[in-house]
């Protein structure tokens, strides 16, 4: 059992800093052992704080050498040193202080701070990193100037690089060499970011909208030098994007990305130099599939896009921390609609949202958008705070319309640059910009919870009216029993019997006025009349998921089969395809009989007949629901009954189409175009491959031979995986020795090698516990390397719902019993890792009882205090 609580930290004792930091001066003697860190802070009394003068900073594994203020050795006891603080009473108003410490980044295996990968030395600061570097005071409303000087051996770090530019370079007596870099723009210290290591480089330029030339610099390993084109293309459509549609321009003369094979998570954003997980920035079409080269645009344009909403602008807390994030994700996949199939993005979004944000929202973790507490910082960047957080913007987006959103965010930047602000600064410039009262609409960063919006209609023939009733309510969630109303944007259509919109007058109204309308619900009740309806109308409502909410419509089949085939808005046409699917699996697992249904054999066989000219967003039509989607929509959720359904109707559809899938695989199948990655080659490559998934259900030797084929001749990976997939999930004899082809082809790529774990922690058919036991030995497998440990760990207990959730309790136990080994080397991913076992209440009490089991087993022993804030919480919420 750990000592003590950890204490939780709340918004409302947020104080401004008592002191400000203006300039920094940093000193780096780097060594993988041991790293000397010099630092020299001008500090200066904040006027505007009334707290007492001590001076605290953070640091976290800092082994302090000297201290000295303005110039002067300071004397043990005007100091005193805490686990986590350095505190310095009664200081002067303005002073310099200088402290050198010691630090070890190769027995840093937390990945924050300054630590080692392959070689290579790196930074991790976001969100309290930087205290594990030097003493400082580490929150986001400091911000300051930072010069870095870095020294080095020259054989081992010949690359060395810091935020902002080059002010100096060369040798040092010893034969070491060093480097000087200086950030012009202020910044918080979860901003800073140092490289050194043996890096080769791709570089390329971008021409500003005000005409000045940036230098792009991708920095790599040797062996992945043919691996940077589309990154640095990504890079280039995101700066261009972000001038075009927000007005923004960059303002370094250098932007650097340095590719990390030991990443927690994504990228991160510093400053004119971003650090990049390995699998979000490397990809060439041999060993990357189009999904990856789809993450890599959108994780190298959201840190882009951070530029400006996180770094010139950044927080005042870290509650605030979907200002920068909400804001971000809704810029990238502005940008990534931009770039590619609207439809499809939305679509992709919106499952993520559904699939993973919700049961967040229902579950012991739930909160805000804005948390209003926090025992570890790292455990909120969740869901809620990125997709629901970019879910709120786009409502903002939604009630104003974009140009006048546009005004809104015009005023942010202006009013705001250069400062650490909170949401309600974004929503004020909301507001003033264009004359609104967002009051309401702020419920949306303070209430936690999935609002419901149950939905009635009626039309009258003899009135020709529709009618449209909503109530608006929202469950309670840890620590909110009630809910006030939310502001919620609801756009409706009306379709005629041809599926043609419906011009809408409503009540009162002289004239209609357009086919679409956004309603803005802010009471618990709303009634709406449209008059002049002429014939039975049916509803497309919530269009392009309007609201993060969830839809309670009753009604006839047939209606949802309609809008499947005639919904005039791509992102409803696919829900209710979705909705229609979903209602006929779940009432198969409730009457344990699976017979297909007429439905949905009519639903697809035209689009496998005629896909349409979105080859892409046709397969996202001939998908059915996901395991997970369908198990949100239970009480209690029958993992069993889900994937026994949901695998009967993907055969029963594959046999009954048979012919259909077939030709429509042939008719895209394009060996020839493995290299193109074109949006028109990828939906081809998407269909296709749809069609084989579907195909290889059938375990006959005709589907064995299709997918046996394919995998033998794909130069691309995306065909190459696809196949792979098939033969491993669908019990294809040839199953071993084509992952032992794969593995052999692919040992020296460790991110393919990533996907041939992933894939069979997936494998879904029997004895998957015995595998995973087996990849977790495996020689390449490394508690060290959190891609390998999501491959394997997170994927089975997130993707192989049937096996994790073993009624003898037996996957649970395994994700504990590695939980613990993974919390003593790396606390953030562990506790990330341990979130599938929150969900105890949603399951049988079998099952409940087994969760409950192995979160208490964790509980009871010596954990990190970010595993403890997850696991107390699932256990008390
Ligand atoms: N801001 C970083 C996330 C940092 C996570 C720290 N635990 C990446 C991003 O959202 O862009
Ligand atoms: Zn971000």
């Amino acid at each position: 059992m750990r000592e003590g609580t950890p204490k939780a930290i709340r918004l409302e004792d947020y104080r401004p800093p008592v002191y400000w930091v203006d300039r920094v001066a940093l000193a780096f003697d780097l060594d993988a052992d041991t790293t000397r860190v010099q630092a020299r802070l001008e500090v200066r009394r904040n006027p505007a704080s009334s707290d007492p003068n001590d001076l605290i900073l953070n640091g976290e594994d800092l082994e302090l050498q000297r201290i000295r203020l303005d110039g002067r050795p300071l004397e043990p006891a005007r100091y005193r040193l805490e686990a986590d603080r350095l505190i310095l009473p009664g200081v002067p108003e303005r002073f310099t202080l200088e402290t050198e410490v010691l630090i070890h980044p190769a027995a840093n295996a937390r990945l924050e701070g300054l630590y080692l990968s392959e070689g290579m030395l790196c930074t991790q600061c976001e969100a309290e990193g930087f205290r594990r570097i030097t003493y400082f005071p580490d929150r986001p409303d400091v911000m300051a100037r930072y010069r870095v000087t870095l020294k080095a051996d020259k054989t081992r770090y010949p690359v060395l690089l810091a935020n902002g530019n080059l002010l100096d370079e060369g040798m040092l007596d010893d034969g070491r060499h060093f480097a000087v870099w200086e950030d012009p723009f202020p910044k918080p210290s979860y901003l800073f970011a140092l490289v050194a290591g043996r890096l080769e480089k791709r570089t390329d330029t971008f021409t500003t909208m005000s005409g000045r030339e940036v230098l792009l610099e991708l920095y790599v390993e040797s062996h992945d030098l043919d691996k940077c084109d589309h990154a640095l293309d990504s890079l280039k459509r995101a700066m261009a994007w972000d001038e075009r549609k927000y007005g923004r321009e960059y303002d370094l003369d250098r932007y650097m990305i340095v590719a990390v094979s030991h990443f927690n998570m994504g990228a991160m954003e510093n400053k004119g130099l971003n650090l990049f997980n390995s699998q979000c920035v490397l990809a060439r079409p041999e060993t990357a599939t189009d999904d990856d080269f789809e993450r890599v645009l959108a994780v190298v344009g959201h840190e882009y896009f951070h530029n400006w909403t996180g770094n010139r602008i950044t927080l005042r807390d870290w509650f605030q921390l979907s200002l920068k994030e909400g804001l971000t994700v809704f810029r990238e996949q502005q940008f990534c609609a931009d770039e590619a199939s609207k439809a499809v993005r939305r679509i992709e979004d919106v499952n993520l949202l559904r699939t993973r944000q919700f049961p967040e929202d229902e579950g012991p973790l739930a909160h805000p958008v804005r948390p209003d507490s926090y025992i570890e910082i790292n455990n909120f960047y969740t869901m809620t705070v990125y997709e629901k957080g970019a879910e709120v913007v786009r409502m903002l987006c939604t009630l104003l319309g974009w140009e006048r959103f546009r005004k809104g965010m015009d005023l942010y930047f202006e009013r705001h640059d250069g400062q650490a602000v909170t949401c309600e600064d974004f929503l004020k410039a909301m507001e003033d910009a264009n004359g609104v009262d967002l009051s309401q609409f702020l419920r949306w960063y303070t209430q936690a919870g999935t609002p419901r919006l149950e939905v009635a209609c009626h039309y009258d023939a003899k009135a020709r009216t529709f009618q449209l009733n909503i109530n608006q309510w929202c469950p309670p969630t840890p620590g909110q029993p009630e809910k006030e109303p939310f502001l919620i944007p609801v756009t409706v259509v009306l379709l005629d019997p041809e599926g043609r919109e419906i011009p809408l007058q409503l009540a009162g109204e002289a004239a209609p006025q357009g086919s679409e309308r956004v309603l803005a619900l802010s009471e618990a009740h709303h009634a709406f009349r449209f008059v002049n309806v002429e014939r039975p109308p049916v509803l497309s409502i919530l269009r392009d998921f309007s609201a993060p909410v969830k839809l309670m419509l009753d009604r006839p089949l047939d209606q949802w089969h309609f809008l499947w085939r005639h919904d005039t808005d791509p992102f409803n046409r696919w829900d209710a395809g979705q909705t229609l699917i979903s209602q006929v699996l779940l009432a198969q697992i409730d009457r344990n009989a699976a017979v297909l249904d007429p439905h949905l054999v009519e639903g697809f066989a035209p689009l496998l007949q005629q896909p349409l000219a979105d080859r892409a967003y046709t397969a996202l039509l001939l998908q059915l629901p996901e395991e997970d989607y369908l198990a949100e929509q239970m009480d209690v959720i029958d993992v069993d009954g889900i994937h026994r359904v949901r695998e009967t109707a993907r055969r029963e559809l594959a046999a009954a189409l048979r012919d259909d899938w077939l030709s429509c695989y042939h008719a895209h199948h394009r060996p020839e175009e493995w290299a193109d990655t074109s949006a028109a080659a990828i939906g081809r490559r998407r269909l296709k491959n749809t069609c084989l998934s579907y195909l290889a259900s059938l375990d006959d030797p005709a589907s064995h031979d299709l997918a046996l084929q394919q995998y033998r001749t794909a130069r691309c990976m995306s065909d190459q995986l696809a196949a792979l997939r098939a033969i491993v999930c669908d019990a294809h004899p040839a199953k071993t020795e084509t992952l032992a082809d794969f593995y052999d082809r692919w040992r020296h790529e460790p991110l393919v090698i990533d996907k041939w774990f992933a894939l069979q922690a997936a494998d879904p058919s029997s004895g998957a516990l015995e595998r995973v036991r087996k990849l977790l030995a495996h020689p390449d497998f490394d508690l060290k390397n959190p891609n390998r440990v999501r491959a394997v760990l997170g994927v089975f207990a997130r993707q192989n719902p049937v096996h994790f959730h073993a009624r003898d309790g037996s996957g649970y136990q395994l994700l504990a019993d590695w939980l613990l080994n993974l919390d003593r080397i790396n606390p953030q991913v562990a506790a990330r890792l341990a979130q599938p076992l929150t969900a105890w209440r949603r399951y049988d009490p079998q099952r409940a009882r087994r969760m409950h089991q192995a979160l208490e087993r964790l509980r009871q022993a010596d954990i990190s205090k970010d595993l403890f804030e997850i696991v107390t919480k699932a256990l008390e919420g």
